[in-house]
């Protein structure tokens, strides 16, 4: 059907190398279109709703918008959450959901709902697209899509399709006409607003999730010329890029009770991981704080800030100005050194596993290529607070933008095969068992992926909250289980080791094979809470 061709070639003119298929009917045309590009790569998977978290893997790892081409009917609400996630996440995912057309609808046709606007609160845009139309408009809704999945901030558009019958197949001559481009100026951000913010001397720079890697390397340039103390969350990718400003324990610094107070907060990107840090933050309120970022959307759950500049990190720090006191770093320096020296000994009195002990064997033996993913709950907290890789490393990767543990292998595979390059990813039992058809996708990746299934036989992060003292803990949130993953691995094909104590073997041997493969690891929820909650504890000893 030429419509499908005019669709999708306009999507690879346009750079979309990534097409995603779910097997159906009513998605034919668009499935055949995408077949007939030798050069693009095209992902099947059964499952919609682990494709579309596969997609957005995709989207992040090549830094560019990746298509799923679903069919009609349920098909397209399973796409729902990975698309709630794109949203929040910022990541460009182009929906391309196959429909019937007007005369089948509201009459009782199989497989047919409203799925127009389905997605609503969550694109960036969308479009109905009737059967049949002139080349130039089939054309120019497709770069609509492409120019609304990129704008700022990023994030998902849907498509709509209607399809009539029979889907006729055409010939093998592609229609190759000339892409249309859309493009419009970009507006200057106004930087005049900066001057009020350039008489504070103590300043911190508390960096989040960036809207993009290239934003970190002019932070870390300030924060040298201004000699302020840099808080960086796991995912603004500054462990890859160790330099003398950044804090490395800034949350056990926080918890230990210590007294340093900024004159005022310079806040890069979305808010960080540390709980304890916004704790921290609402206690220095009304400190003064500025969060800079290109997103126009607030990124304020707490409504601390207290100036708001829309800029990039490139445009905003060679020329914000401020002052530099020679001691206010030191200082921070110098508890981060008292609290390095706690957590190593405290590690060595206790050798006992746990997830803290993984994360620090994978700072210490990741290869420098691998990229991370870690999976929401435990896993993400524990390698913020313990994972610093030893060599340069590809950056950590979560699905942050609603902390679903849904979707995570499905994301990972997706991010291995969008980056090209083989991937660790560390995901709590309870996440995997979300995502078990995921399993599939992992015999599928060019590269391989070990997957970390970190079980700890329940919910380790709800032992974190006040919950845990309520009798019923166990049975409502510590959801405990006694499964193992030794058959799903098996079933799908794929090397499986499990191990209670340093991984370290298990995981080089899974480095080194070249295969995707499982590898999981046996800890105690109990014991990693009492741990955490015991290191705390040294860690106000310092200050008496
Ligand atoms: C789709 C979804 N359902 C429920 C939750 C609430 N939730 C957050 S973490 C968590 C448990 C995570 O357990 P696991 O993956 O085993 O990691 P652990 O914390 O034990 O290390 C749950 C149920 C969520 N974030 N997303």
């Amino acid at each position: 059907m030429k419509e499908a061709f005019w669709m999708i070639d306009q999507l690879v003119q346009q750079g979309v190398n990534h097409f995603c298929i779910a097997p159906g009917s009513r998605n034919t045309p668009l499935a055949l279109a995408a077949a007939q590009y030798p050069d693009v790569n095209i992902h099947v998977h059964f499952d919609e709703r682990g494709l579309g978290f596969y997609t957005m893997g995709l989207a992040q790892g090549s830094a560019a918008p990746a298509a799923i081409i679903a069919t009609s009917g349920t098909a397209v609400g399973n796409l729902l959450p990975s698309v709630m996630e794109a949203h929040h996440s910022s990541v460009p995912m182009i929906l391309l959901t196959a429909d019937r057309p007007a005369e089948l609808r509201d009459c009782g046709a199989n497989q047919t709902t409203d799925q127009v606007k389905i997605f609503q609160p969550f694109v960036r845009w969308q479009a109905d697209l009737p059967p049949t139309l002139n080349e130039g408009y089939f054309r120019s809704m497709m770069a609509q899509a492409c120019f609304h999945a990129q704008q700022n901030p990023r994030g998902p558009v849907q498509i709509n399709c209607q399809f009539r019958e029979p889907f006729q197949l055409i010939g093998p001559s592609l229609p190759k006409g000339s892409p249309i481009q859309l493009s419009f100026p970009k507006l200057k951000p106004d930087l005049s607003a900066l001057k009020p913010w350039e008489r504070f001397t103590k300043g911190l720079i508390l960096i989040g999730r960036l809207d993009s890697p290239e934003s970190l390397l002019p932070i870390l340039q300030l924060a040298e010329r201004l000699q302020w103390p840099i808080f960086a969350d796991l995912l603004t990718h500054a462990r890859c890029h160790p330099t003398h400003e950044q804090i490395r324990h800034f949350d056990w610094i926080l918890k230990s009770g210590c007294e340093l107070k900024p004159d005022m907060i310079l806040h890069f990107g979305e808010r960080v991981t540390s709980k304890k840090t916004l704790e921290w933050l609402q206690e220095l309120h009304p400190c003064p704080y500025l969060h800079v970022d290109p997103r126009p959307s607030l990124l304020d759950p707490a409504r601390l800030q207290t100036g708001r500049i829309q800029a990039n990190a490139s445009e905003f720090c060679p020329l914000f100005e401020a002052k530099t006191d020679p001691d206010w770093l030191k200082s921070w320096k110098e508890w981060d050194r008292q609290i390095d020296g706690t957590v190593e000994s405290f590690f060595a009195e206790n050798p006992r596993f746990t997830e803290g002990h993984a994360m620090r064997i994978i700072g210490e033996i990741l290869p420098s290529h691998y990229p991370v993913f870690l999976g929401n709950g435990m896993p993400i907290r524990d390698a913020d607070h313990f994972l610093f890789p030893k060599n340069s490393c590809k950056g950590f990767f979560v699905n942050r933008g609603l902390t679903g543990i849904d979707g995570n292998i499905a994301t990972a595979a997706g991010l291995s095969n969008g980056s090209n390059a083989p991937l660790l990813a560390f995901i709590g039992d309870q996440a995997c068992l979300h995502d078990l058809n995921s399993f599939a996708l992992l015999k599928k990746t060019k590269y391989p992926l070990t997957l970390i299934v970190s079980n700890n036989y329940g919910s380790g992060i709800f032992h974190h909250l006040p919950i845990v003292k309520c009798p019923h803990f166990e049975k409502y949130w510590g959801a405990a289980h006694d499964w193992n993953f030794e058959d799903i691995a098996r079933m799908f094909e794929l090397p499986y080791v499990r191990t209670d104590s340093d991984p370290r073997e298990e995981l080089s041997d899974a480095f080194q094979s070249g295969k995707s493969s499982v590898v999981e690891i046996i800890t105690s929820r109990h014991y990693n809470h009492q741990f955490q909650m015991e290191l705390t504890e040294r860690c106000q000893q310092i200050l008496v």
